[in-house]
């Protein structure tokens, strides 16, 4: 026994010591120290700092957030530098980092930092020489300020920039910059897709909560400062008393990176989870109970946030039981919170999902403004309402909410979905940044006098309100690189950063990103940044060009292709596309009239097709498919150009994404890699699908006769089958040709004859991954198997449809004419080994 155990003992420790030898390595890195790896900078980017970067690090002051900052700066500087920094207890003479409130370094260290203002957490970094001593000031105006001026100081360190002679200011650009996460207490995550929660397991908060502590340094570091760890379609339960002293752990563990705890709450908790007999907001029991639930929240929690809430929407009960407004039930829970400082977040998407299609006038686009303009002014001063940046919901191309211009007395934040729900699912790399910009700064033509861009009205300058700011869905899990895409922790940084400050360009937001989580490596960044920089347009223009929203399952998973999915129900996204025409009338003259919820200024841009930009035109206007652009072209030609365009464009990602190999760290190159193939072969499919669809409905052909028309490939439903059935898809645009294969066999082959000339191919097996099994599949040419694979990836569908279509790619095939190639396939736990087609392309085909 005791042997036994010794030897596992020292088993145990030479593994580790080969796992610290290997995560050492530059071969492996998982990404979950993301932007804030510090790892040692190349030298031409070190020696624009070493120098003048002292090795001691003095903190002057002891709570936490300014412990946080020195162990940062030490880690920091050591990471990238090298050295030995340490923390210092006194001023050394050779000079130090010395980071403390300006309160505090004014008292203890007089004649370091000259007179002067800061803003609310911001923070003051100054290169100042006292009595021969080079140092280097970080001063906040808060605790908080001090460990953002920290994470400030090494990120510039990061990129290469020069702080010899830093003297830079600079605060937040409005006090509301939080993360909700759609977590539910089982673990799971609604519309997460990096695995399970990292703050509940089981229906109670999870023992370990390392990665709490490692998500807030990650949002320090960008100035975030609350969080709500719940879904906001919440769950009663999280207000007992049983999870008050659950939450308070996460909420100790947020504090010292100054990140403020908030819940999800259920409107009808009063009832459910209170036994009243009531929900109304005017019960006078009803409000004694937010009031005590309040309480004993503050209690356990001092600095506990507020609550975000979701009533009347998708099911949620609301104020609307008791013929109540959105305004009494902010009110009551406001009221609750006052007290104590909270606020709360009242969410904005209202809208019926029953409304009737057949009404042309009926339009979800108007509901937010709809329900919430007549209330402006009605709201208390802690109530913020939290506002969708779109009208309609996170879609690949939405004009600006117009409720942003129509709340002139009501406190406002905006609400970002960094987590990639229309996007991809992360699946799909796409930079979201350059789309919040594009609303940020969009002027609604309110207020008196000068421009009103969302960025303004949310922060509450245009209106002068006391709070608001910008919310981001973040949905990050338990996997290692947070999000289940490397690339797609950039929207997270770039959401921090704008909601820091809206002015910064997105190049520059992507340049650092990329440096700060890559390297400086000029080909790593210029790369990188690039496709995150044209990975939105792309992503649009094969999944919903000129305003037509996002093309996918949005009665379903919202992930793959599915053109009408949107069409006849009550849900209320429709484009309204059929044989004539295409786009939902939004105009006042003959449609919905939610452009008029516009300001003049704004409106007049939208309401006639030839003022309407182009991006937006299907939004806004019903034209038919030979409606002239303003390009020229006609509307039905672009959206099949627009849709081989985007499919090339991802394809270009991945070759210039192979181009950094061995510059890369080989883990996330190689994850990256598999990433971008993979969306490669999901763009040909939204390509196929939608521009097939479009043909179909309009009668009218591509004039560079591409769709309908696909060299080289085979359809399953016309190889020669064993076993192998023929299946109709559901909807038929998202399988080639009339449908798919399925094996209800044990195994099943199928075989494609090769007609052309011999010559080396790119052989294409398209086949459908669904999540409920693991198919195999073999590829034979002759008797030799020439590839092997299992379908178990993750995709979100147990159907055969476009969420589900894969490829195998066989490169550099030699084929001679009349080969078979053999596809065999054996189906698991019901997962049929269905195939589309076989596609075989001349390598000289391939772009290099
Ligand atoms: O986009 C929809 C999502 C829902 C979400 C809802 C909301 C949390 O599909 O999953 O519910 O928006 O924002 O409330």
């Amino acid at each position: 026994m005791r042997i036994s155990l010794y030897s596992r003992t020292i088993r145990r420790l030479v593994l580790g010591v080969i796992l610290l030898a290997w995560s050492g390595s530059a071969g492996a890195e998982t990404g979950q120290p993301a932007w804030l790896r510090y790892a040692r900078l190349d030298s031409a980017t070190a020696d624009r700092n070493a120098r003048v970067i002292p090795r001691s690090v003095l903190t002057v002051g002891s709570s936490a957030p300014i412990q946080k900052a020195g162990e940062e700066l030490v880690a920091g500087v050591r990471g990238m530098l090298g050295g030995e920094p340490r923390l210092v207890t006194q001023l050394p003479a050779e000079g130090a980092i010395i980071a403390g409130t300006l309160t505090d370094l004014r008292r203890e260290h007089p004649g370091l930092i000259p007179d002067g203002m800061v803003a609310t957490d911001g923070y003051w970094l100054k290169a100042t020489t006292v009595r021969g001593a080079r140092h280097l000031v970080i001063a906040g105006q808060s605790d908080r300020g001090v460990l953002y001026g920290a994470f400030t100081l090494l990120r510039k360190i990061g990129v290469g920039e020069s702080v010899a002679s830093i003297d830079q200011k600079d605060a937040p650009y409005a006090p509301i910059r939080w993360v909700n996460e759609w977590n539910k207490i089982d673990g799971s995550i609604e519309r997460g897709y990096g695995g399970r929660s990292i703050f509940w397991e089981g229906g109670h908060i999870r023992d370990d909560l390392s990665r709490v502590s490692e998500y807030g340094r990650l949002l320090a570091s960008l100035g975030i400062n609350g969080i709500s760890i719940n879904n906001v379609n919440a769950e009663p339960i999280v207000l007992s008393a049983e999870f008050i002293p659950q939450v308070a752990r996460v909420a100790d563990l947020l504090r010292p990176w100054g990140v403020r705890l908030v819940l999800a709450i259920d409107f009808g908790s009063p009832q459910s989870l209170g036994k009243l007999p009531t929900y109304d907001p005017l019960d006078p029991a009803v409000i004694a109970w937010w009031k005590a639930r309040a309480d004993d929240l503050y209690k356990a929690i001092p600095d506990f946030g507020g609550f975000v809430l979701k009533a009347d929407s998708e099911g949620r009960v609301g104020p609307s039981a008791y013929g109540r407004t959105h305004a009494d039930a902010a009110n009551v829970v406001a009221r609750a919170l006052a007290p104590h400082g909270g606020v709360i977040f009242y969410r904005g998407f209202v809208y019926d999902h029953h409304m009737d299609w057949n009404n042309p006038k009926n339009d979800r686009a108007r509901a937010a403004n709809d329900n919430f303009r007549p209330l402006d002014g009605q709201f208390d001063s802690n109530a913020i309402i939290q506002i969708k940046h779109g009208p309609i919901d996170f879609q690949v191309r939405e004009p600006t909410s117009p409720l942003f211009g129509a709340l002139e007395r009501t406190n406002q934040a905006i609400e970002l979905q960094i987590t990639q729900e229309y996007f991809g699912q992360a699946r799909h790399t796409v930079f979201l940044p350059p789309m919040w910009k594009e609303t940020l700064d969009f002027d609604l033509h309110v207020g008196s006098g000068g421009p009103s861009p969302v960025k303004a009205i949310v922060s509450g300058r245009t209106f002068h309100r006391p709070t608001g700011g910008f919310v981001g869905v973040s949905n990050v899990g338990l996997n290692a690189n947070w999000y289940g895409n490397h690339l797609s922790q950039a929207n997270l940084y770039g959401f921090g950063r704008l909601a820091w400050n809206p002015d910064l360009s997105v190049a520059q937001i992507a340049d650092e990103w990329t440096r700060l989580t890559f390297g400086n490596d000029p080909l790593v960044v210029r790369t990188i940044s690039r496709i995150q920089l044209e990975s939105w347009p792309t992503y649009e223009r094969y999944t919903g060009p000129l305003g037509l929203q996002t093309l996918t399952d949005i009665v379903g998973n919202h992930y793959g292709v599915a053109v009408e999915a949107s069409e006849r129900n009550g849900w209320g996204q429709w484009h309204r596309a059929d044989d004539k025409g295409v786009g939902m009338d939004r105009t006042v003259k003959s449609g919905t009239g939610f452009i008029g919820q516009y300001a003049p200024a704004v409106s007049k841009q939208y309401e006639t097709a030839e003022n309407c930009p182009d991006d937006l035109l299907l939004f806004m206007h019903h034209v038919p498919y030979t409606h002239r652009l303003h390009s020229g072209k006609s509307v039905i030609q672009y959206i099949y150009d627009s849709h081989y365009a985007g499919a090339a464009e991802v394809e270009q990602f991945l070759r210039d994404w192979d181009g950094l190999k061995g510059r890369v760290d080989d883990e996330r190159f190689a994850e990256v890699r598999a990433q971008l193939d993979y969306q490669t072969g999901q763009a040909i499919v939204w390509r196929d699908a939608v521009s097939r669809w479009f043909a179909k409905a309009s009668g009218i052909a591509d004039e560079r006769g591409r769709v309908n028309n696909y060299p080289g490939r085979i359809e399953a439903e016309a190889a020669t089958l064993t076993g192998y059935v023929v299946k109709a898809v559901t909807p038929w645009e998202t399988a080639s040709g009339d449908g798919a294969v399925e094996c209800p066999a044990a195994s099943c082959t199928a075989a494609f004859q090769f007609a052309g000339p011999a010559g080396k191919f790119d052989v294409t097996v398209r086949y459908f991954d669904v999540n409920t099994g693991a198919a195999r599949f073999r590829v034979k040419l002759g008797e030799h198997t020439v590839a092997e694979w299992t379908a178990a990836d993750r995709i979100p569908t147990r159907r055969i449809d476009g969420s589900s279509s894969a490829r195998y790619v066989l490169r550099d095939v030699s084929l001679a004419s009349g080969d078979t190639i053999v596809v065999e396939g054996t189906p698991d736990a019901g997962e049929t080994a269905a195939l589309d087609y076989v596609e075989i392309q001349p390598v000289t085909s391939r772009k290099q």
